[in-house]
């Protein structure tokens, strides 16, 4: 199972801006600069789609794509950018949780965190706020090429462990945006997930 189109359709600077309708969604969230850019990507297999920089911060709004004519992938823009102001920050938060608590289109919401470090607060915070909202998700710890399976294996652990006790149970997978074939096991979930007869 492939992801066989995927066609930009708009950028939203605010909610008000997103696609009316009924088509489900997913969206990509994390902190600036884990790669959610760069795994929407590698799933698309398309190099371009979604603009991906070594400066946090490059996704500034609510990118949507299509993927095969049925459902909406969106790039969300990163929390945690300590280069945007804190008054823009705390604008941009209360945005994303309203897009997260209201959009009825919204199916799934991928978190991304960066593999090698331990979640940050804020990750901590997100994922907890996600658990006590019961907003359906799961956990991609990317970047999985920069480390090596020892490690990685104590990080799923660790993971695994931190959501435990947040009584939290949600699929957690460990993919790396440079290496597709990692990505196999989480395309084959989202798949699933948002068009089960498929
Ligand atoms: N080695 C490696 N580099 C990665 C991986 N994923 C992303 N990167 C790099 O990490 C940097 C940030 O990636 P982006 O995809 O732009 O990150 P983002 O989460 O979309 O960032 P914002 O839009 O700022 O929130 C880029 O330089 C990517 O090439 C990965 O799995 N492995
Ligand atoms: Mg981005």
């Amino acid at each position: 199972m492939h992801i066989q189109k995927a066609e930009y359709i708009l950028s939203a600077p605010d909610l008000s801006i997103c696609p009316a309708g009924t088509i489900p969604e997913v969206c990509f969230a994390g902190r600036s600069n884990v790669g959610k850019s760069s795994v929407i990507n590698a799933l698309t297999r398309r190099k371009k789609l979604a603009h991906t920089s070594n400066t946090p911060g490059k996704t500034r709004a609510l990118n949507y794509y299509l993927i095969d004519d049925t459902w909406y992938l969106v790039d969300l823009p990163g929390y945690g950018y300590a280069r945007i102001s804190k008054k823009e920050q705390t604008r941009w938060g209360r945005e994303m949780k309203r897009y997260l608590l209201e959009r009825n289109t919204l199916e799934l919401v991928v978190v991304i965190i960066d593999v090698r470090h331990p979640p940050s607060a804020m990750d901590q915070e997100f994922l907890f706020w996600l658990g006590e909202n019961r907003i359906p998700f799961c956990i991609l710890q990317n970047k999985t090429d920069k480390i090596s399976k020892s490690k990685a294996g104590h990080q799923y652990s660790a993971m695994i462990r931190l959501i435990g006790s947040m009584n939290i149970e949600v699929p957690v997978f460990q993919v790396s945006a440079v290496r597709p074939d990692t990505l196999d096991e989480f395309q084959s979930f989202l798949l699933d997930y948002i068009a089960p007869s498929n």
